[in-house]
């Protein structure tokens, strides 16, 4: 009987009754919600949306001129609100990404919390970020980590503003009511600069292991991975590719990278994914679908995002979120295209929610 046939019929006055108790009892039963409950896939509530960079710096430009940050605030950061979810300051379900901006000479105070961090840098330099005492340069392409319960303040040391994207693990963190806050010092008495920060002199060294540290760390103890690093990792895949060596790249004219634990070879933070793709001019990612959420952002050049059949055209600085199950690919324009990506992958692999027969794996979305 179809659910139209059902409601025409008048309703058993015991049955309104019953109703009317699982209400009063706090219950629903489950025949009335299984769809929702219960899909035959993922159907995220979340969409895949684009944010231009040249209108997120903006905005954060006026916000740097009339909200000042410090201890209560904390940040200036400004979060990618998901049109699908509903107002929350979430990117994806689970992840947060946010533009934050420092102005000249501005200091953003010193505090720790559960959530995992990371810092991605588009542009700029100039702002040192102190993680638990360790200053850490922060520069064009470098990924900077802030894991759960590190302390962290952040200085510009310039007289010109730094604007960097944040993620962090907030929403899945709300989720799981694991959050945890504590306010630091109220100055921040560090302002020294060094090149390279502790974490970098200890385990930065490609490789190379120091014997004091032979146990493994869940978060990454290296606090920044430098773009010298990563954009040379990148020119190998795609210079090798180009010598006729197979299986070097992940796809033909498409070099990507994963940042590590460099104590586990694990995910770099235990909840986030973090990867660096470069794609030749005029390549493509085939399109593909996976059990997780994403953010997007193009480091360098141009191109084109297809999800679920929507194209999404993107330049310099634009973030673009790829749901969960959403069938994406991506396109490069006439130049090289360098995407950093993030993702809540490795939660959805420990708790293997991504393992699926192959039948299952061919089910679409649309
Ligand atoms: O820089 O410490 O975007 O605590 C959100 C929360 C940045 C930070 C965010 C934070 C930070
Ligand atoms: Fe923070």
């Amino acid at each position: 009987m179809s659910g139209q046939e059902a409601a025409a019929e008048p309703q058993d006055p015991r049955l309104t009754e019953l109703y009317k108790e699982f209400d009063a009892l706090g219950l629903i039963p489950l025949w009335t919600e299984r769809e929702d409950l219960m899909p035959l896939h993922p159907k995220p509530a979340a969409i895949p949306h684009r944010w231009r960079w040249a209108e997120l710096y903006a905005t954060a430009v006026k916000a740097g001129e009339l909200v000042p940050v410090g201890r209560g605030g904390e940040r200036r950061a400004i979060s990618l609100s998901n049109p699908g979810l509903h107002g929350l300051p979430h990117a994806t379900p689970t992840l947060w990404a946010a533009i934050q901006y420092l102005g000249p000479n501005e200091v953003a105070p010193v505090h720790r919390h559960a959530q995992n961090a990371f810092r991605f840098v588009l542009e700029g330099e100039g702002v040192w970020t102190i993680v638990d005492g360790d200053p850490v340069a922060m520069r064009r392409g470098d990924l900077l980590l802030t894991p759960g319960w590190a302390w962290h303040g952040h200085h510009n040391t310039t007289d010109q503003p730094m604007a960097w994207l944040d993620g962090l693990d907030i929403p899945l963190s709300s989720a799981l009511n694991t959050e945890f806050f504590e306010f630091g010092p109220n100055t921040l008495d560090d302002r020294s600069t060094p090149e390279r920060s502790k974490a970098e002199r200890i385990w930065g060294h490609p490789g190379l292991r120091p014997l004091s540290g032979l146990a493994d760390i869940p978060k990454s103890p290296l606090a920044a991975y430098r773009w010298e690093h990563t954009d040379a990792a990148l020119t190998g895949q795609l210079e090798l590719e180009a010598e006729g060596h197979e299986g070097v790249t992940a796809h033909p004219g498409h070099a990507a990278i994963r940042f590590s634990n460099p104590t586990t070879g694990a995910d770099a933070l235990p909840t986030i994914r973090t990867e660096m793709h470069r794609l030749r001019a005029g390549a493509a990612v085939p399109a593909s679908r996976e059990v997780a959420s994403s953010v997007w952002q193009v480091f360098e050049g141009e191109g084109a995002f297809v999800v679920n059949g929507g194209r999404i055209d993107v330049t310099h600085g634009d973030l673009v979120t790829v749901p969960s199950w959403a069938e994406v690919s991506i396109e490069a324009g006439t130049g090289e295209l360098d995407l950093f990506r993030f993702s809540d992958a490795p939660v959805i692999e420990k708790l293997h929610f991504h393992t699926l027969p192959a039948s299952v794996a061919e089910r679409t979305t649309h």
